[in-house]
């Protein structure tokens, strides 16, 4: 088999200010699907296309930003080779029974150099994307509510140490490295971001430089075209939900784009494209100079808003 290891991005608990807001601008306008309510409160989601139980878990608290971001990997055995392995390489791990997340196995949890929780996971139950296995529909009612991407895509994370990250995914969790952002020549162009792949996409997980550690800069959602990206905008218009950026593409990643805000002020990502790499790629650079195309190839703008807010 081709793909081993850590596969994709499995879910991320997200902070909200109002629940019961957030609730209804993630499944209405959003459109994902809600598939359950915990004993702690928690609300949790996916996207129409995604076949695991939930990606997007919603906990209401006074301050907005991200719990915890979790892997999904092929298997119990590689759970508990990962666990042997980050520990060996000298991080702690803790586990997180089974059931703490509904309908979710054991997870394996750790604290990123850039301050991020972090975990990994084996189980999680298989509910399908509502079309069936046998004969489906290419499209249903989940894929025509709402922006409905297909799937959680990856996430953007600002935090301390992005070095210390690189050297902990591509060294220890399987991961690659697909395309950097470089800091000024007069800093000695340390790499101030990092796009990090552990199947075959421009990035699974992302981490910018920043002082302060554990912050989400956006979680990016996946739509199948970019003619949905822009009726993505279209819904946000009708919405009024604020934008960021966008619709544009960024020449990182070739990605097509709109950055926008959730009611709690957490920036997600509805995105299409970018191209196909394979672990032996050549990472690609983007200098300091080069950088405003990176961010917004048609514009060629460093976008004040987009480089200092996170939550
Ligand atoms: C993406 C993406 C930065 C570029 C971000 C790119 C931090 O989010 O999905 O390609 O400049
Ligand atoms: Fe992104």
């Amino acid at each position: 088999m081709a793909m081993t290891g850590v596969l994709r991005p499995g879910h991320a608990q997200l902070r909200v200010l109002d629940l019961e807001v957030s609730r209804k601008f993630y499944r209405d306008v959003i459109g994902l699907v809600e598939t359950g309510t915990d004993k702690q409160g928690r609300v949790y989601f996916k996207c129409w296309d995604e076949r695991d139980h939930h990606s997007v878990v919603l906990r209401e608290a006074d301050t907005a930003g991200i719990d915890f971001v979790g892997y999904k990997v092929l298997d119990r055995a590689t759970l508990d080779q990962l666990e042997r392995d980050v520990r060996a390489y000298g991080l702690e791990t803790e586990r997180v029974p089974a059931g703490d997340l509904l309908e979710t196995g054991e997870r394996v949890r750790f604290q990123l150099p850039t301050g991020h929780l972090f975990e990994l996971y084996a189980d999680k139950k298989h509910v399908g994307n509502g079309l069936g296995q046998v004969n489906p529909a290419p499209w249903g009612p989940d894929s025509e509510r709402g922006m409905a991407p297909t799937r959680l895509d990856h996430c953007l994370l600002y935090g301390t140490n992005i070095a210390a990250n690189k050297k902990l995914f591509t060294e220890v969790l399987g991961f690659y490295l697909v395309e950097r952002i470089l800091g000024p020549k007069e800093a000695g162009e340390p790499e101030v971001a990092i796009f990090l792949a552990c199947s075959h996409k421009t990035h699974d997980i992302a981490f910018v430089e920043y002082p302060e550690p554990g912050k989400l800069h956006h979680l990016s959602f996946r739509m199948p075209t970019w003619e949905r990206v822009l009726r993505a905008g279209d819904i946000m218009g009708m919405n009024n939900v604020p934008i960021d950026i966008g619709p544009t593409r960024h020449g990182t990643t070739r990605g097509e784009t709109i950055y926008a805000w959730d009611p709690s002020g957490n920036r997600f990502e509805t995105f299409c494209g970018g191209y196909d790499p394979y672990p032996d790629v050549e990472p690609i650079t983007w200098t300091h100079d080069g950088f405003g195309h990176g961010l917004d190839y048609p514009n060629g703008k460093l976008h004040e808003s987009f480089l200092t807010i996170v939550t």
